[in-house]
């Protein structure tokens, strides 16, 4: 089969061809990471799934071994899906994953080593006194999947893990228990719930740190001042969201903080094409580490033609937000060793409707970082409340090329020099009439990405180009904001503010492509907006990226 390399990333995780999905089990086991994934090994689209299992020292080489987990038996024959690991003190890293049997039930199984002295874990045994876990009658057997990194209470000496789950339309995460890591028995209350959000898919439950400010917390962490995340995956409408709370590991009990939703608009960790995500904590460098799959954003039918669908974005780590109030992602700093050629932009500013490119680099692959100054927000536009959870309808109503007070002002990726084709990422300054404070919104928006004509009736024969948004937190005092974006061909990750909003675009232009692709700063609102300072870095290939893939 043909692999159509056009729209293919350069330095984000892909194998050389075929349908990937999920993240599984991202670990650090004797130096090395490992990173296993839903993996179609037949074709282009969704089916046929293994494990796929890659490693690396560094986290941006990787080098793919044979397939880890497949399905071969009866706890499994229909499916391996998704699943997590652990470091079980005696045992080595042990899996858990949800295994489809004869009749479609979902269950969950484990696996392990064959071999704990080897760093790479090539082997993987299913030991035959599988399923750890069944659906109860209470339980839904076609809604039962995806155990998440268990973590240990020294207090009671028990294991304890997620299922993720729903009841009617009610999303739950029910718990497990175990002692032995082996006999694995029911919670008597699912760790949360909620109504209404449908299936929880890849749920994650991990502690971060309140007052420090660097290092991540191990899952098992049960120590003063932390607070803890639990995220899941919206089967439904195929986004994430997250509650902070606290997890009282006496009662076992989990209660979000009620800062935000805890719901449809919750917070989420990327605003944009992100799902399935899971982290880990990699105790060689105290970081707790995020992985997510950025699914392709057009058709069925293209990815069959490219031969190729779906990335594992570039791993970001988490902390602890100053304001405790929400979470700050930013790319692992081992990216940065990717970068070559630099080019410069200071103290540059911009009036309404100016913009200027950033020459001197190959724009469809870099790495942008840009402090804008945007002065006075004496010009900024009252904020309707009534958008207060609306970020997206009011991205759509206000695109790049509505002119505001302040803003928008931002980046413009993956763009033909007349902007025929390209993918603004940009900030809306508003003023909020009650607290007189700044309220930022941030939009990704793929509608004018591509020319491609689309010929479908049906919306699933369409390119899906749409427009993403979230609001930023910050308080513009100094006037500063910053964003972040890294290109690559087909995909936009982009920070605002040091990691408080992420978005993620997928894109496929068809004239900004490669060397003619160019990127720009501007702004289109009536106040002036400087760019204090942008750097742009040519990102080089990694060296090692799947090649030989099964
Ligand atoms: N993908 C897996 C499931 C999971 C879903 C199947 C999320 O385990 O719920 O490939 O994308």
């Amino acid at each position: 089969e043909s692999v159509s390399p056009l729209h293919r990333t350069a330095y984000h995780f892909q194998p050389p061809r075929h349908w990937i999905n999920d993240p599984n089990a991202p670990m650090l086991y004797k130096g090395v990471y490992h990173l296993f994934y839903q993996y179609n090994p037949k074709g282009a689209v969704w089916g046929n799934i293994v494990w796929a299992h890659s490693v690396s020292k560094d986290l941006i080489n990787w080098e793919a071994l044979e397939p880890a987990i497949y399905p071969s038996k009866w706890f499994d024959i229909n499916g391996t899906w998704s699943g997590s690991a652990t470091h079980v003190p005696g045992k080595g890293p042990v899996i858990l994953y949800t295994g489809i049997t004869e009749n479609q039930t979902q269950i969950q199984n484990y696996a392990i080593p064959q071999d704990l002295s080897d760093p790479y874990l090539k082997t993987w045994i299913k030991p035959d006194d599988n399923p750890i876990v069944k659906p109860d009658n209470g339980e839904n057997g076609s809604a039962f999947r995806d155990p998440t990194t268990a973590w240990f209470n020294k207090k009671d000496g028990y294991w304890r893990m997620l299922v993720g789950s729903k009841r009617k339309n009610r999303g739950i995460a029910y718990m497990y228990k175990s002692r032995d890591f082996k006999k694995w028995v029911k919670s008597k209350r699912p760790i949360h719930s909620r109504k209404k959000t449908g299936m929880w898919e890849c749920p994650d439950f991990f502690p971060v740190s309140v007052t420090d400010k660097k290092n991540g917390l191990d899952f098992s962490y049960d120590g003063p001042n932390a607070k803890h995340v639990l995220k899941v995956s919206l089967d439904l409408t195929r986004y994430e969201y997250y509650t902070l709370g606290t997890y009282d590991t006496k009662k076992d009990r989990y209660r979000p903080d009620g800062y935000t939703p805890d719901d449809w608009d919750g917070l989420r960790f990327d605003y944009g094409n992100y799902y399935a995500s899971k982290t880990f904590f990699d105790d060689k460098t105290n970081r707790r580490i995020l992985w997510g799959w950025a699914n392709e954003s057009d058709t069925v039918q293209d990815d069959t033609v490219k031969g190729w669908a779906g990335i594992q974005l570039i791993p970001r780590t988490i902390l602890l937000d100053s304001s405790g109030k929400q979470l700050v992602f930013w790319p692992i700093e081992e990216i940065e060793s990717l970068r070559g050629k630099n080019v410069q932009m200071t103290n540059q500013k911009m009036e309404m409707g100016q913009r200027f490119e950033v020459q001197g680099i190959t724009p469809a692959q870099v790495d942008v970082d840009v402090t804008f100054n945007v002065g006075s927000l004496e010009k900024a536009e009252k904020f309707d409340e009534s958008f207060a959870t609306k970020p997206l309808e009011l991205c759509n109503l206000k695109g790049s090329n509505v002119n505001g007070g302040v803003g928008p002002f931002g980046l413009i990726t993956l763009a033909t020099s007349d902007l025929e084709e390209y993918t603004p990422v940009f900030f809306r300054v508003f003023k909020d009439a009650a607290s007189n404070k700044p309220k930022v919104l941030m939009c990704s928006d793929a509608k004018p990405s591509s020319l491609k004509k689309d010929t479908g009736t049906d919306a699933k024969e369409r390119m899906y180009k749409p427009s993403f948004a979230g609001f930023v937190d910050v308080g513009l005092l100094d006037g500063k904001i910053s964003l972040r974006s890294l290109i690559d061909h087909s995909v936009v990750e982009s920070f605002g503010a040091k990691g408080k909003t992420v978005i993620t675009s997928r894109v496929y232009p068809t004239k900004a492509v490669g060397e003619k692709a160019h990127l720009f700063v501007f702004n289109n609102g009536s106040q002036p907006v400087t760019v204090e300072s942008l750097n742009a870095w040519n990102m080089q290939k990694p060296l090692k990226m799947n090649q030989g893939a099964k």
